[in-house]
This record gives structure tokens, sequence and C-alpha cells, in this order.
């Protein structure tokens, strides 16, 4: 696969279809998620150290909605000893990109692909569990119980690495931080007319919550410390440890 530019939403579309996680969008995704979360490329390097820092032997790494894989490579490369990654994605055009990566590639990697809901699996053993900008695509009803699986799957000391797109109750707030990551866009290259048709598309489809209304869920599914240990406007990435 050769990564390309993202220019899915550069011309008129009459009507704008909800985003889906297809073909078309494999080909662009890395130019994509780079131009338009703040700080994704900091929070995959991160992933890698923090998964190096919590990674506990025999035990497993998740990577939950793991898109072509970027989080299962940081950690892959970081932990430096054998361990058993699984990379979960319900996109089949997804894993089939981050499986030609894969064969291709010099390396061997301890990387396991499973095309499956996240909602479905399960999750056992694990000492590090990363919900990269994924939580946000399940309805908001499935999402304590989705994080109460990966609580109950993880050791004791173990992490989970959740990001997200966040939402402020204060108006003003929320008008701002939309505002700088419109900026920001902008800022990567991305057009007005690029920039309104992708927010039509997400609309009902990426459905964010405030950082309180996360972390409230964390805390009542157990884990017993939340943190937000990076932000960029309203990207923030957070450690709940077990
Ligand atoms: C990264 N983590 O590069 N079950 C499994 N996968 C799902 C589900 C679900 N219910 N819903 C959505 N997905 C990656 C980036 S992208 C974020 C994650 C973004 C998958 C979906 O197919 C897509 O691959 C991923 O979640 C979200 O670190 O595009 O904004």
């Amino acid at each position: 696969m050769n990564p390309q530019k993202d220019s899915i939403y550069a011309n008129p579309l009459g009507e704008v279809d909800s985003f889906k996680f297809d073909e078309k969008v494999v080909n662009v995704f890395p130019d994509m998620i780079e131009r338009s979360v703040p700080g994704y490329r900091a929070i995959i390097n991160a992933i890698g150290l923090l998964a190096e820092k919590f990674y506990q032997d025999n035990t497993r790494c998740y990577d939950l909605g793991c898109s072509l894989g970027a989080a299962s490579l940081s950690m892959h490369h970081h932990i430096a000893r054998p361990c058993e990654i699984i990379a979960v994605d319900s996109s089949a055009a997804m894993l089939n990109g981050l499986q030609t990566f894969l064969r291709q590639s010099d390396e061997v990697f301890n990387i396991r692909v499973e095309c499956a809901d996240i909602r479905d699996i399960a999750i056992e053993n694990a000492s590090v569990a990363v919900v990269n900008f994924t939580l946000q695509f399940l309805p908001i009803a499935d999402r304590q119980s989705f994080i109460e699986k990966v609580y109950q799957g993880l050791q004791p000391g173990g992490i989970l690495i959740l990001s997200e797109k966040l939402e402020y109750d204060d108006p003003r707030q929320q008008t701002l931080q939309t505002d700088l990551h419109h900026l920001f866009k902008q800022s990567q290259g991305y057009s007005e007319l690029e920039i309104s048709q992708k927010r039509s598309a997400l609309e009902n489809v990426l459905l964010t919550e405030t950082f309180d209304q996360h972390r409230a869920r964390l805390l009542n599914a157990g884990f017993s410390s939340v943190e937000i240990w990076f932000q960029y406007f309203n990207f923030a990435s957070m450690i709940a440890l077990k």
C-alpha cells in the first residue's frame, strides 16, 4: 500500500455520506490522521514509551481499534523483548492494509491481527490496553460495559491509554476549541470545504464527551487513577491505572 494524500472531501459532494473506514479511507489514512488529529505522532510515540514502562512479562498488549497498527508498531519497537500484541479492528479494509505491511516488512512482528468488533472480543491477561481515538466511535450506551471489560482484562498494575476528541460543558470553550482545531486543519492544508464536508460526514458517527464524563466512567469501572497526560486543543490522551 502506498500512502496517499487525503483529498476525499476536496471536491463538492452533493450529499455527504456518513464517514466509513473503507478502502478509500485506508489508502489515505496515515496522511488523514496526522493532518486531522493534533499531536497524533507524539501520542503514538508516547504509547511506545508507556508500553515499555508498563508491560509485564508473559502478558498481552491490546490495540483496540488499531486501524493500520501505528500504536501496535510503536509498542513492538519499544518493548524490546518477546511480547504478544493483539491488534483489533472491525474494518476489514484497515486490517488488510496492516497485514500487507506486516507481510512485506523484513522485520518479524509479534502482532496478532483480529478482525472483530471491540465490543465482542475477550480481553485477557493484559498489562497494556490502548484505545487510541476509537471509543468515540462506539454508541455512548455501549461505552461503560466496554471500559469495564478492559478493566477486568488488565492485570493489577496494568494501564489503559485512552485518547479521545473532547467536548466542553462551557459553550465558549467548546466554540474556542472547535475553532482552534479548525485552524489546525487549515494549517495542515485542508480547505474550508474539506473541513466542513468532513465535519458533516462525522456527525452522529464520532460522538464526543467531556473529560469529566470519561473520568467518571473509568473510575466507575474500577480504575484507581485517571489523568490526562497529553492534550493539544480538543484532542486528549488519558492514562487510567488499575
Ligand atoms: C491509531 N488507533 O492509528 N470495533 C473495532 N474497531 C472499530 C470499532 C468497533 N466497534 N468502531 C470503530 N473502529 C488508531 C486510530 S481510528 C481513529 C483509530 C480515527 C475502528 C475503525 O475501523 C478505525 O480503524 C478506528 O476504530 C478509529 O492509533 O480515524 O479518527
